[in-house]
């Protein structure tokens, strides 16, 4: 029985398309610098927003209308959603989708039955990716909502949940390799911590450190050998999150030797929240070899908090498929997962059809105009020439090593005067920039 008897598999048409269960610019075979679109992109749902958003807020009941619910927390009903989910990725045409153990499988009296649940549940999820050859991005484990986990889960200071953790992802990254997961993402919801007067924080890190390095000796044990990524997020649920932006996560990977290990997962609602943007930190985690994967969404700049929102602006778009393809020519081995959900107002199950569509074509359209700025090379050409200063005479010999503070004072005290500068230009490139988007 399907779940969505009215939606036909979503096709492209084209830019003209007014069809809205349509494509418009996402076109999966179509090549964009040598590669299809779907290799590119490697699109994926997060099980967690598509299946288990209730519409819920701090201020009213779920709203939404979920018809494959029984409204018990079953395994019946848990493996009926695997089902309706891969029914959903299928008509989308989406090839990944990302899962936390506890969105899928009902939680248990015991970590024993919490075990038995999954097992049960993940049985249905390797049947399904068999029968539709949907594959899974990543897999993480939930170490935030149950309270057991209110002070943290690795830099918890309760040795005893410290290990409950480790023996819940140790059952996550079993379940990631069965599944042929390509990744597994961490995302340390609760390692952080309200006050520090009550919080050791050197300590709680070397916990955390203690764990990750567990977690990757497992992962050899077992040969699980697809991407770790840390999550960035510097606030919410805690008031400082210790992986707070992709700075302070490459200098803990590095502190800690655990930096062969590691690639990071930028979540754009993310950036927003540690006072940068998306570009900034992709860009960082680009130039110091940690670019992984992508959480696509966008916040609202009007509201303080991680709205998770489906991402439609081009601009957006534009730039972070500027920063995948230029250190990585796309997202392998990570992709574009929308961590996003439908507002509370958008309660059927025909929204998530529209906000999946939009979100893959603003995507699709953002690589196409990166993939022509970069054909085009004027941009690159005018950073080029911003820093020729650099390219011969002073710049290439202080580049090279030849200086240092006594011969670049005889050379200036020679020269008197610094050239002079060139103009940024800012607003001729902001032009240029939007040449290719209208
Ligand atoms: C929450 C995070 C979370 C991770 C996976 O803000 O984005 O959804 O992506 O645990
Ligand atoms: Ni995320
Ligand atoms: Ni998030």
């Amino acid at each position: 029985m399907s779940a969505f008897p009215d939606i036909p598999k979503i096709q492209y048409e084209g830019p003209d398309s007014k069809n809205p269960l349509a494509f418009r610019h996402y076109n999966p075979d179509e090549l964009v610098e040598g590669k299809p679109m779907r290799e590119i992109l490697r699109f994926s749902v997060a099980f967690w927003h598509t299946m288990r958003g209730t519409g819920a807020d701090p201020f009213g009941a779920p709203t939404m209308i979920r018809p494959w619910e029984s409204g018990q927390d079953t395994i019946e009903n848990a493996q009926r959603r695997i089902r309706v989910f891969f029914e959903f990725c299928e008509k989308l045409g989406v090839e990944f989708y990302c899962f936390h153990d506890r969105d899928v499988a009902p939680a248990g009296a015991t970590l024993a039955e919490c075990n038995r649940n999954l097992d049960e549940v993940v049985k249905v999820m390797k049947e399904e990716q068999e029968r539709t050859g949907i594959r899974l991005l990543w897999g993480t484990a939930n170490l935030f909502s149950h309270p057991r986990y209110m002070h943290g889960a690795a830099t918890s200071p309760n040795a005893d949940v410290f290990a409950y953790a480790a023996a819940q992802v140790k059952k996550a990254l079993e379940v990631t390799k069965e599944l042929g997961g390509a990744g597994y993402v961490f995302w340390g919801g609760r390692e952080g911590y309200s006050t520090l007067w009550n919080t050791d924080m050197k300590r709680e890190l070397d916990h955390l450190a203690r764990f990750l390095h567990m977690a990757v000796e497992y992962a050899q044990e077992i040969g699980f050998t697809g991407q770790f990524y840390i999550e960035p997020k510097p606030k919410e649920p805690t008031k400082h999150q210790y992986d707070s932006d992709a700075a302070a996560c490459i200098n803990f990977l590095r502190a800690y030797g655990l930096e062969k290990y590691f690639k990071l997962n930028i979540e754009t609602n993310h950036a927003t929240l540690a006072g940068h943007n998306v570009e900034h930190e992709l860009e960082y985690a680009g130039m110091q070899g940690f670019l992984g994967s992508v959480d696509a969404n966008t916040g609202d700049l009007l509201l303080g908090w991680d709205t998770d929102q489906f991402p439609t602006d081009v601009y957006l778009t534009t730039k972070i498929m500027l920063a995948f393809l230029k250190y990585k020519g796309g997202l392998a081995p990570g992709g574009v997962n929308f961590d996003a959900k439908v507002r509370r107002e958008s309660f059927e199950p025909i929204d998530l059809f529209y906000a999946h569509i939009g979100g893959m074509d603003t995507f699709a359209k953002g690589l196409k105009i990166a993939a022509q700025i970069r054909a085009d090379g004027e941009l690159q050409r005018m950073l080029q020439q911003r820093y020729s200063s650099w390219d011969s005479g002073i710049g290439a010999e202080i580049e090279a090593g030849k200086h240092n503070f006594r011969t670049l004072e005889q050379y200036m005290l020679a020269k008197g005067e610094a050239d002079p500068n060139q103009s940024g230009r800012q607003e001729l490139i902001e032009n240029i920039v939007n040449r290719y988007i209208f």
